[in-house]
C-alpha cells in the first residue's frame, strides 16, 4: 500500500455545489442515484470550455449502474471504472453530473459507508466511508449542499432521517413504500453525511437559543430504550447553553438529532444535525451505567454538539489537519465537563488518560506529530496524539493568550473561516492575529512529534535572596525525526515558603511581583529564570495544572514532596506530589524484588495516605483520585525495560500493606458513604461513590489473609447483592472477579441472567472476566468467544472481552508463555476479514513491544511477522503491524 503525505496536498481540480441523493432501500440491494452540479475549481488556472482536465471520482465496493453527463447517458467507453475510483477523461467547465450505484449495505461487515445495523440502516461517512455509497470528490475540501430523498417501506422504515431539515414528510406509495425528503442549506463535507431509517422511537426536547429560535431536539433509540435517554437530552441541553456562554456559538438548524446505534466503529460522529451515537454513550440509567458512564455519556455528547461550529462550520481542509477540528473539540468538552463538574478532577482524570495512552503512543513506532505528515490508512489516525495531545495543545494556546484573549481568537477563527475548510496554520494564525502574541515557535507542536523532557534544577542563595531555577528541555528522536527544535513550553509555578504558602513571584529585572503563580515560557535548549526576593529556600511546585505534555524532573527529596502533598495550593500538584511520591517508592520495591530482597513500603507513605483518607475537609473525589496507586501501565512506562511481573507483584503487595495498615479507616470509610443513598449524578455524589469504592477495593486487597479479608467479603458480596446503581455493583464484581471464592461464580452467574437482555450491561460482564488476574483468565476469554452473548461483528464485544484482555490485563496478556499472544494475532486476522477498523485498533496491542524483556520480545515479533505475512491484509492492519515491525 501507497502513503499519502501532506506535502503531496493539492487543491481539487473540481468542485461540486449542490448534491441531490435519492436512496431505494432495499433487503437486497440499495440503489443510490446522485445528481451532482459540478465546476472546475476556479482557484486553479482559468476556466476552458474543457474544464479543469481529467475527473477522478472516488468509489468504492458497490457497481456502477449509470453515468450521465448533462442529461447524457455515457457510454461506457467515455469513462473508466477501476477498483477506486470513476474517472471522466475531460468534461465541460460546468456540468451536471448524475450517477446510480446498487450497494449491499446487509453484506458490509466494515462498519463504514452504508451498512444495516439490528435490522435498521445506518451511515458512517468519516473518514472515507461516502465513496462506498456513490461516486463523489471524497475529500473534505470539497463542500457542496444536500438534499437526501429516502424511499423504503413504510413498515420496516417508518423513520427515515437525514441533515438538515426536513422539507418533504412522508409521502406514502402504493405498493407500501414511502419516501421523505432532507434539505442541509449549509455547505459541508462528504463525511459529514448521514442517513438513518428503520424502527426507532425517540424523545423530545426543545432549546430556545439566546437570539430566541427554538430548536427541536430528539433522540433516536430502538424501542425499549426510551428510559435511558434522560441524562443524554440533559446533556445536550447544557452543551448548547455553554457553547452559547462561553463562545456565543449557537445551533443553526430547526432540529438537532442523535440516533443511538448497537453497532459502532468509534464512539459517536457529528454528521450535520444528524449525529449518530455509540449506544454506550447515549443510553444511561443508574441500575444500568456506571458513574464513568454518566460522565462519557455526557462528555461524547458535548464534544460532538461542539464540532457544529468546529468541524462542521470550519471544518478540515485534508485529513492531515484532523486535530484542527479533533484537539480542539476535545479542549472544548473537556474545558464543559470542568465547567459542569470538579476542574482539578477532571484535570487528574484528563493527564491520566495522556499518560497513559499518549505518552506511550509518544515514544512507540506510530509516534506522530498531532499533524501527521503521511498516513497509509487515514483511518489509524484518529490517535491518542491527534484527539488528546491536540487538545493539549490548544490548551497551551488557552494558557498562553488567557481566556479572553483565546476568546477573541475563536471570533476571529470563525470571523474569518466560517464556511471554509482550512489548516491548523490558519487556526494558529487567528489565535496569534486576534492578540498580537506570538506564536511562531509554537507552531512545532504541530509538527515534532515524541513527549518533550524538562529537566529543572532549582538553586536558592540565601545571601542575594535569590532563587534560579533552570530548565533544560530535550525530545527524543521518533520514527523519521531524530533531532528536535526546541518547542515554546509555557510553564506554569509556583514557590512555596516553609510555612507551606505560595511567595510573590518577581523574576529579576522586575518592577514588583506578578502574583503567585505564573506562567514561564521555555523556549531555548536551557534557560534560567531568577527569582529575586526569595529570602528562605522555596519548595518549587512545577508545571501547574500540567501546564505542558512534558514529562519533567526536578529533584525533590522525600520530605519535599509529602511537603507539597499537603501543602501545595494548585490541587493538581498535590496529587501529583503523591503520584510521583508512589512511583519512586514501587519502583524501588520492584528493583528490591528483581535483586531478592525483602518487600517492605515506606510507613510514612502509609501514613500520609492515611492523612487523606481521614482528611474531612478534602472533596471524596479528590481523596480517591490521591489515594489511587499509579496503574501497572503507568509504572511500566518509569522502566527501561518492563518487569510484568514485578510491577504487578509489587503494586498487589502495596494495596495489601495499605490495606492492613489502614484496614478500620477504610472500613469506616466504606460505612459512612456506604447505604443506599438516593441516585445523583453530581459530582458530590459521583465522589462519594468513588470513594467509598475504593476503599472497598483495598479492603478486598486483604481477601486471601484469611480472617483479616472476612469481613471485606462479606461488605463486597452485600454491595454487590444490595446496591441499586450499576457503579456500586461493578466495584463490587470487580472484586470478587479476581478472587477464587465461591461466590464468584454466583455473583458472575447472577449478573449475567439479570442482565443478559441488556448488551452494553453484558459488556461490562465480559470486561470484568477479561481483566481477571487469575491465572486462567485466558482460557476463559477463549471459551467466552463462544459465548451466545458475544459477536465477533459487533465492536463493543470486541472491545469488552478482546480489548479487556490485551488491554486491561497487563499481567495475564504478556504471560511468559505467550498464548496471549497468539491469543490476540488470531482475533486481529480474524477480524480484519471483517472490519479493519476494529482488527488495527486491537493490532496496536502489539506496538510497545520493543520495552519488554527478550522472550516477550521475540513471542510478540513473531505475532507480528505472522500478521504481516498474512495474504489479503487490510491497509489499516498493514500499517500499524509493518510500523510496529520497523
Ligand atoms: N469525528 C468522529 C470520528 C469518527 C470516526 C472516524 C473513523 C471511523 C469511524 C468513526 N466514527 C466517528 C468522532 C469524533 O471525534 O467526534
Ligand atoms: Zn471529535
Amino acid at each position: 500500500p501507497q502513503a499519502i503525505h501532506l506535502k503531496d496536498y493539492a487543491p481539487p481540480p473540481y468542485l461540486i455545489d449542490t448534491v441531490d441523493l435519492a436512496f431505494d432501500l432495499g433487503e437486497d440491494v440499495t440503489r443510490v442515484q446522485s445528481k451532482l452540479a459540478m465546476r472546475s475549481n476556479p482557484a486553479l488556472a482559468p476556466a476552458s470550455a474543457t474544464g479543469g482536465g481529467p475527473l477522478v471520482l472516488d468509489g468504492q465496493d458497490m457497481r456502477l449502474v449509470s453515468v450521465a453527463l448533462d442529461g447524457r447517458a455515457l457510454d461506457p467507453s467515455e469513462y473508466s471504472v477501476g477498483p477506486d475510483s470513476l474517472t471522466l477523461p475531460n468534461p465541460p467547465a460546468d456540468f451536471i453530473l448524475e450517477i446510480v450505484t446498487e450497494l449491499r449495505p446487509q453484506e458490509n461487515t466494515s462498519l463504514s459507508g452504508l451498512y444495516r445495523t439490528s435490522g435498521n440502516f445506518c451511515t458512517q461517512c468519516e473518514a472515507e466511508g461516502f465513496r462506498k455509497i456513490t461516486y463523489f470528490l471524497d475529500r473534505p475540501d470539497v463542500m457542496a449542499r444536500y438534499r437526501t430523498t429516502i424511499t423504503a417501506d413504510a413498515m420496516r422504515y417508518p423513520v427515515m432521517l437525514s441533515n438538515g431539515n426536513l422539507v418533504a414528510a412522508s409521502k406514502m406509495e402504493a405498493d407500501g413504500r414511502h419516501t421523505v425528503s432532507w434539505e442541509d442549506p449549509f455547505a459541508k463535507p462528504s463525511y459529514l453525511f448521514a442517513l438513518v431509517a428503520g424502527v426507532l422511537v425517540h424523545i423530545e426536547d426543545t432549546h430556545v437559543t439566546k437570539s430566541g429560535r427554538t430548536v427541536a431536539l430528539r433522540i433516536y433509540v430502538e424501542p425499549g430504550n426510551q428510559d435511558k435517554c434522560d441524562h443524554a437530552m440533559a446533556s445536550l441541553k447544557k452543551s448548547m447553553t455553554w457553547d452559547e456562554e462561553v463562545y456565543g456559538l449557537e445551533y443553526d438548524l430547526d432540529i438537532f438529532m442523535i440516533v443511538a446505534v448497537g453497532d459502532f466503529n468509534m464512539g459517536a460522529m457529528e454528521n450535520k444535525g444528524l449525529n449518530v451515537f455509540n449506544t454506550k454513550y447515549v443510553l444511561a440509567k443508574p441500575e444500568t451505567a456506571t458513574d464513568t458512564d454518566f460522565l462519557g455519556v455526557e462528555a461524547v455528547v458535548a464534544h460532538e454538539y461542539f464540532h457544529n461550529w468546529t468541524g462542521n462550520r470550519v471544518t478540515c481542509r485534508d485529513w492531515f489537519q484532523l486535530s484542527l477540528k479533533e484537539g480542539l473539540t476535545v479542549f472544548r468538552d473537556q474545558e464543559f465537563s470542568s465547567d459542569m463538574h470538579s476542574r482539578p478532577v477532571k484535570r487528574i482524570a484528563d493527564v491520566q488518560r495522556l499518560r497513559a495512552a499518549q505518552f506511550p503512543e509518544d515514544s512507540g513506532p506510530m509516534a506522530h506529530p498531532i499533524r501527521p505528515d503521511s498516513y497509509i490508512e487515514i483511518n489509524n489516525f484518529y490517535t491518542t496524539t491527534v484527539y488528546e495531545k491536540g487538545a493539549e495543545v490548544v490548551r497551551m494556546i488557552h494558557t498562553l493568550l488567557g481566556a479572553d484573549g483565546f476568546r477573541k481568537g475563536m471570533d476571529l477563527y470563525f470571523q474569518r473561516h466560517d464556511g471554509q475548510a482550512v489548516t491548523c496554520d490558519d487556526f494558529v494564525a487567528a489565535m496569534a492575529d486576534a492578540t498580537s502574541v506570538d506564536l511562531g515557535q509554537f507552531r512545532r507542536w504541530y509538527s515534532q512529534a515524541g513527549t518533550p523532557e524538562l529537566d529543572v534544577t532549582g538553586a536558592h542563595d540565601a545571601a542575594a535572596r535569590t532563587y534560579r531555577l533552570t530548565v533544560r528541555q530535550s525530545c527524543p528522536p521518533t520514527p523519521g525525526q531524530p533531532v528536535k527544535q526546541p518547542f515554546h513550553i509555557p510553564l506554569a509555578l509556583g514557590l512555596l515558603d516553609p510555612s507551606g504558602a505560595d511567595m510573590p513571584l518577581r523574576l529579576a529585572g522586575e518592577a514588583a511581583p506578578a502574583g503567585t503563580s505564573r506562567v514561564l515560557d521555555v523556549m531555548e535548549a536551557e534557560q534560567v529564570f531568577d527569582f529575586v526576593d526569595v529570602a528562605e529556600a522555596p519548595v518549587p511546585s512545577l508545571l501547574r495544572g500540567f501546564s505542558a505534555p512534558v514529562k519533567l524532573r526536578f529533584p525533590h527529596g522525600v520530605d519535599d514532596l509529602t511537603f507539597l502533598m499537603a501543602n501545595d495550593s494548585d490541587a493538581f500538584n498535590r496529587w501529583e506530589a503523591g503520584q510521583t511520591l508512589a512511583t519512586r517508592l514501587m519502583l524501588d520495591l520492584v528493583a528490591d524484588r528483581a535483586a531478592g530482597r525483602p518487600l517492605e513500603l515506606s510507613p510514612g507513605f502509609i501514613a500520609a495516605f492515611g492523612k487523606i483518607l481521614k482528611d474531612p475537609t478534602l472533596d471524596p473525589a479528590f481523596a480517591a483520585q490521591a489515594l489511587t496507586l499509579p496503574s501497572e501501565g503507568y509504572l511500566g512506562q518509569q522502566m527501561p525495560v518492563i518487569d510484568v511481573d514485578g510491577i504487578h507483584e509489587v503494586r498487589a503487595f502495596c494495596r495489601r500493606a495499605i490495606a492492613t495498615a489502614l484496614r478500620d479507616d477504610l472500613i469506616a470509610t466504606h460505612r459512612a458513604l456506604g447505604g443506599n443513598e438516593p441516585f445523583a449524578i453530581d459530582a458530590a455524589a459521583i465522589g462519594r461513590r468513588s470513594l467509598k469504592n475504593l476503599a472497598l477495593g483495598y479492603l478486598m486487597a486483604l481477601e486471601e489473609s484469611g480472617r483479616e479479608g472476612t469481613e471485606a467479603v462479606e461488605l463486597c458480596v452485600g454491595q454487590f447483592h444490595n446496591a441499586h446503581a450499576m457503579t456500586d455493583v461493578i466495584a463490587a464484581l470487580g472484586c470478587l472477579a479476581d478472587t477464587d471464592l465461591p461466590q464468584r461464580e454466583v455473583a458472575l452467574r447472577r449478573f449475567y441472567d439479570l442482565w443478559k437482555d441488556e448488551p452494553l450491561v453484558v459488556d461490562k460482564w465480559f470486561s470484568i472476566q477479561a481483566m481477571s488476574e487469575r491465572p486462567g483468565t485466558l482460557e476463559e476469554v477463549k471459551a467466552l468467544l463462544g459465548h451466545p452473548a458475544f459477536e465477533i461483528r459487533n465492536p463493543n464485544k470486541v472491545y469488552a472481552l478482546i480489548g479487556g484482555f490485551a488491554g486491561g490485563n497487563p499481567v495475564r496478556f504478556h504471560d511468559i508463555g505467550g498464548g496471549g499472544y497468539r491469543f490476540l494475532a488470531d482475533q486481529v486476522l480474524t477480524l480484519n476479514a471483517l472490519n479493519p477498523q476494529v482488527a488495527s485498533r486491537m493490532v496496536k496491542m502489539f506496538a510497545r513491544w520493543r520495552k519488554y524483556d527478550p522472550r516477550r520480545q521475540a513471542l510478540m515479533r513473531a505475532e507480528l511477522e505472522r500478521i504481516v505475512q498474512t495474504p489479503g491484509l487490510s491497509r489499516d492492519v498493514f500499517e500499524i503491524a509493518s510500523k510496529s515491525l520497523e
